[in-house]
């Protein structure tokens, strides 16, 4: 026998029982869903076809030359809007329990608002649910994932606070017309993102440094409008449609730098200001105290009378407390945080100096092609217990989870990522009996990923952007993805 071989042999089966002997492999509960998502700009197309107008994104990116990495735009897309059958037939080749899409408000409601129902708009839809329905796919459906009508957008957008009664009566319009059939939906998709890359500034550094007023209105509308159209729901079509309503809220895992004390309250302060500024009001009724404490304290050091975070009514706090009726959580990566000094008050104001911690990448952590995304699963357990422990123990489902890279069928890395992330969500069930109900891998395939256009990929499946047909191919992670789906299972053996 060659030498060489045999060495390289014995090292291949260490590493992969190494490998094993890392993931979890207790079987995932009969019942948990595992499903795929995507979003409406990013795969749809057809952008001013069949009465659909204009979105803020068509708009934004059809008149900001540069924006977009490679000049590209969301026109075509994988264009789902035609293709949605491709869609669906990838959907069961991969034998997913759920899909997670968005439908875009211009395409239902041309004018934004509800007097013109766009009757071409909802056959999509419907044809769309159906099909799924048929092969036994629970639709789980966002009503906003970023594409608001520019006619909004011209009137003040999220800056305006009528946009709370607007989005109500879009809510209203999409449970008539397809609340018999979805079960699950999402009021809004990623409100921090949303408004962080819309009102606001990246906070560490400062991406747009002026905006950091125009950030907290946008969130406190978009909660305001969260609210309402929960309670129309509850009061209007709950009763007839037994559906459940969650809001997707994304945050990144926070662990402390270090064991000391000051390090685990910087870590949870973290936490607080990116994902309890969403989530403590939908379930409390108001923002975290360290959030009203600390901007108000700093407001007050730059000369205002007002704190920066506007407050919430007695009714819009009623209307708030409990407006979910499950916990909807998107993930990529995460950060240590560590204490700093009171952050000086600058003018203009930074979240950065609201937040008042230094949070941070370890170097030691795998890197992608993306800056802000570094590969770091175990957190996915720590921030899992702490949504547990922070919210009452509600039931948790990820609505998206991916890795990026520069496309290619052979994605090991992604495939590894997935099994990964999936891995520690199974500690986190049985270690910490945390009760997650279903998985959602972001995304179903390659798409349009906003400012970075076509370069970064997030796909199971790839899709030949340069063909006429779109064609979609599966990557590995997509086969490996498809074994999770039909055993339930993350290695080629669980225990049950
Ligand atoms: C999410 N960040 O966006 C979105 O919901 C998807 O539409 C998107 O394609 C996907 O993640 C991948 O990017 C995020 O900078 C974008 O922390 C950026 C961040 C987080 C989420």
């Amino acid at each position: 026998m060659c030498p060489k071989l045999s060495i390289f042999a014995i090292i291949a089966i260490t590493t992969i029982s190494v490998v094993l002997a890392a993931t979890n492999n207790k079987r995932f509960p009969k019942d948990f869903l595992f499903g795929t998502a995507t979003s409406a700009y990013q795969i749809e197309g057809a952008w001013n076809a069949d009465g659909k107008s204009e979105s803020m994104w068509d708009n934004y990116v059809h008149n900001t030359p540069g924006f977009v990495a490679d000049n590209s735009s969301g026109d075509v897309a994988c264009n789902s809007y035609y293709q949605w059958r491709d869609d669906v037939n990838i959907l069961k080749e991969m034998g997913v329990n759920h899909y997670r899409f968005s439908i875009a408000w211009a395409r239902i409601l041309p004018t934004g608002f509800s007097d013109h129902i766009n009757a071409k708009g909802v056959k999509y839809y419907r044809r769309l649910i159906k099909e799924l329905k048929q092969h036994n796919i629970e639709p789980m459906v966002s009503m906003f994932h970023w594409d608001i009508p520019q006619a909004l957008q011209d009137l003040g957008g999220f800056l305006n606070p009528k946009v709370a009664d607007w989005f109500a009566d879009y809510a209203r319009t999409l449970y008539e017309l397809f609340g018999d059939d979805v079960k699950y939906w999402f009021t809004f998709n990623e409100p921090k993102t949303y408004c962080n890359g819309g009102y606001g500034f990246a906070y560490n550094p400062p991406r747009i440094p002026s905006q950091g007023l125009k950030e907290y209105e946008c969130s406190h509308n978009l909660l305001r409008a969260h609210a309402k159209a929960y309670r129309v729901y509850d009061e209007e079509f709950r009763s007839k449609q037994n559906g459940q309503i969650s809001i997707v809220l994304d945050s990144m895992w926070f662990g402390p730098a270090s064991n000391t004390t000051e390090d685990k309250k910087a870590a949870e302060q973290a936490f607080h200001f990116e994902l309890g500024w969403y989530a403590n009001p939908v379930h409390y009724g108001d923002y975290p105290d360290v959030m009203k404490s600390r901007i108000a304290a700093r407001s007050a050091a730059e000369g205002r009378n007002h704190s920066r975070l506007p407050e919430f009514t007695a009714e819009e706090k009623a209307q708030l407390t409990n407006s979910t009726d499950f916990f909807a959580l998107n993930t990529y990566t995460g950060n240590l945080v560590s204490a700093i000094p009171e952050p000086a008050i600058t003018d203009p104001p930074s979240r950065f100096g609201d937040m008042g911690v230094n949070n941070f990448y370890d170097k030691s952590w795998e890197t992608t092609t993306l800056d802000w995304f570094k590969v770091a699963p175990w957190g996915m357990r720590v921030l899992l217990k702490w949504v547990k422990d922070t919210y009452g123990d509600p039931a948790i489902v990820v609505t998206e989870n991916g890795y990026p890279d520069h496309g290619g069928l052979d994605d090991a890395k992604r495939l590894k990522y997935h099994r990964d992330y999936l891995s520690y969500t199974r500690d986190a069930m049985i270690e910490d009996d945390v009760k997650v109900f279903g998985y959602t891998a972001w995304s179903l395939m390659d798409n349009f990923e906003w400012a970075s256009g076509y370069t970064q990929k997030f796909g199971l499946y790839s899709v030949d952007f340069e063909s006429d047909d779109k064609t979609r191919t599966p990557k590995s992670s997509a086969k490996y993805f498809r074994k999770v789906c039909k055993t339930k299972c993350l290695v080629s053996k669980c225990v049950d």
